[in-house]
Parts: structure tokens; C-alpha cells; sequence
């Protein structure tokens, strides 16, 4: 295939999107090898192109149509969207579909001795951030007059430094802000990555490969949960253990020879199997179960 029927992929290059965004990329099936600078790797079975990149130039790749996709959390891309705004030229990046990684909230945290009594609170005060448009609309909806402090990275120490009184930042465990010494009081954004394409048409080509991708992620995305469970009994139990299946759409209903009065039960459960489960299936008739992983699923 040559060069422009290749599609190339923003991905970020060393952070914490990284190792899950090449994990979808090789679940999806793309056999990358990693050129020698580390900055491509190149698609060996499928023509996808990954350009290695900060996060922070994803949305900038994908809007120019330096890339045709790019991996990138919401929160960077929602920022972007409407810095882009303030500056009068609309986002033009689309996105495409919402990936199970990457998943923080950017937040609002207070020293934990200071009182907070709901958003009003935050009037006159200093918040630090890296985030200042998301911020910025937050407090606009809510018709707070606070300073918003810009700062470029260690925000959670803002305070501590004298430098806020309240900070806006990203959180998944908590545990950032629990060692500051700050309590979390408001969400701005839930945030998770996302998989964006570029504004400007792509060939029939492309796009077919594209629509392939996006199969594929969905597939992928749906066995991450999904468990095949096999089990056997009276047919009288079936409408209890149907109730029972998690997550299962009709199952497969197998006679068994010999026994007219039992079958055997296969079903695509799209949602954890936990022991509970089995035991209450057990319960109502069932035998011989077997929970086995989904390697594959297309719907
Ligand atoms: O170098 P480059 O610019 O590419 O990387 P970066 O340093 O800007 O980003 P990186 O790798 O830290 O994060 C990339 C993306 O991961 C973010 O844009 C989010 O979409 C997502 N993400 C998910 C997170 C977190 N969880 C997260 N916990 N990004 C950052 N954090 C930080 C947070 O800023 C805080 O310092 O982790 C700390 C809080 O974590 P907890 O677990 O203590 O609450
Ligand atoms: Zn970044």
C-alpha cells in the first residue's frame, strides 16, 4: 500500500496512555514495529501508522490532518475544544468512540482544614490549575468570581506554597490529594480516553479501515467483561436460570442425548461470572458449569 492510503494514529508516547493505547492497538490486531527514533511504529499486517507524541499535541495533529486518528483523554481534548473557542475557531477533531482507559476526574480540591459549603464558597479565592478554560466555564455556570492561577504542573502543592486556596486538578485514587493534605469538593469533568479522527474526509479506503478499527475496539472492549458459561439442566429450570445469567442475551438451549428432560445451556454473559452466581444457578437446578474467557467477539 503506499504512503497516503496509510493511516496514521497519534498515540501518547510516554505516559499514562501509553502501555493501555498499544494494548487496544495489539488486541485490535496491528503488529507494530517500532522504528529506530522510537517516534513511529509501523503497522506490519494492517496499514495503520502509530506516531509516538505528548498528549497535549494530539488534538492539534488530528484538527491539521497531520493524523487521521489519535488516542487522547477527554480531558486534554475538552480543554483544547474550547481554548480553540476562546480563540474563534471552532474544534474540528470528532469524536469517534469512548475507550475504557484512562478513566480520572478533573476536580476541585480545598485544603482539608478549610471549611467548604458547596461551590459559593470558592468567591474571591485563588484556584491553581492546568486547566483553565474547563475551569473557567465551571465557574462561569455558576457565577463565581474567582482567580484562576495557571500553573504548568504541581498544582496540588499550590496551596501548601501560599500560591492558591483551592486547586483544580486530576484525581483517580485520591490518594495525590490525600498526601497534600487537600479534600476533594467538586467535579468539573469525568474524564476517560477517547479515540478522535480528523475533520477532513478520508478515501473509501481509509474509511473502510477506520470502520474496521472501530469493530474491532467495540469487540474488544465487550470481552474484556464477557465470560461464556456452559452448564447443564432440567428444562423446567430454564426460565429461573435464564433470570440468573448476568448480562446474557438468549442463550443456546442444547438437548442432550438420552436425557429428554435436560439440556445443555450456553450463554455470552457481558458482565463478570461471580462465584454468587454460580452458586445460586447451582441452586436452581444447573450442573456441570463451566465459565470460560472470550478471546474474540463480533457482533
Ligand atoms: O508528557 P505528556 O504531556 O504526554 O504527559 P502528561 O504528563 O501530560 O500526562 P499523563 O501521562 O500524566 O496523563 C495522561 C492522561 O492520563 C491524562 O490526560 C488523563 O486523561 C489520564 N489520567 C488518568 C491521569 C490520571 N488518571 C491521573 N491520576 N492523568 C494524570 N493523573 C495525575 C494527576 O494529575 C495527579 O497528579 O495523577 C495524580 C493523581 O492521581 P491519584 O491516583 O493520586 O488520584
Ligand atoms: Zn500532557
Amino acid at each position: 500500500m503506499d504512503k497516503e492510503t496509510r493511516i496514521k494514529l497519534a498515540v501518547q508516547k510516554s505516559g499514562r496512555l501509553t502501555d493501555p493505547s498499544v494494548d487496544l492497538l495489539a488486541r485490535c490486531g496491528l503488529k507494530l514495529s517500532r522504528g529506530k527514533d522510537q517516534l513511529m511504529g509501523y503497522g506490519e499486517n494492517m496499514p495503520f501508522d502509530v506516531l509516538f507524541v505528548r498528549d497535549d499535541d494530539i488534538p492539534d495533529l488530528v484538527q491539521e490532518d497531520v493524523c487521521d486518528l489519535g488516542l487522547v483523554g477527554l480531558n486534554v481534548l475538552e480543554e483544547k475544544r474550547l481554548e480553540l473557542a476562546a480563540r474563534g475557531s471552532p474544534a474540528r477533531f470528532e469524536a469517534l468512540r469512548t475507550l475504557d482507559f484512562g478513566r480520572c476526574r478533573l476536580s476541585l480540591a480545598v485544603p482539608v482544614e478549610h471549611a467548604y459549603d458547596g461551590p459559593q464558597s470558592l468567591h474571591g479565592k485563588r484556584i491553581a490549575t492546568t486547566y483553565p478554560h474547563l475551569l473557567g466555564v465551571f465557574l462561569q455556570q455558576r457565577r463565581i468570581d474567582a482567580e484562576i492561577v495557571i500553573l504548568s504542573g504541581a498544582v496540588e502543592i499550590a496551596p501548601r506554597l501560599g500560591r492558591a486556596d483551592a486547586i483544580c486538578d486530576l484525581v483517580s485514587t485520591g490518594s495525590t490529594l490525600q498526601a497534600n493534605h487537600l479534600r476533594e469538593v467538586e467535579t468539573v469533568l469525568e474524564s476517560h480516553a477517547v479515540l478522535i479522527r480528523t475533520p477532513v474526509p478520508l478515501s473509501t479506503e481509509k474509511n473502510e479501515w477506520v470502520e474496521r478499527l472501530l469493530l474491532r475496539v467495540e469487540g474488544v472492549q465487550q470481552v474484556k467483561e464477557s465470560k461464556y458459561i456452559m452448564l447443564h439442566a432440567p428444562r423446567s429450570a430454564l426460565p429461573a436460570i435464564r433470570r440468573l445469567l448476568p448480562g446474557s442475551e438468549s442463550p443456546t438451549i442444547i438437548p442432550l442425548e438420552g436425557s429428554p428432560d435436560r439440556v445443555a445451556v450456553h450463554a455470552v454473559c457481558r458482565e463478570n461470572v461471580f462465584w454468587e452466581t454460580l452458586e445460586s444457578l447451582k441452586k436452581a437446578g444447573a450442573s456441570a458449569l463451566l465459565v470460560l474467557p472470550v478471546e474474540k467477539m463480533l457482533a
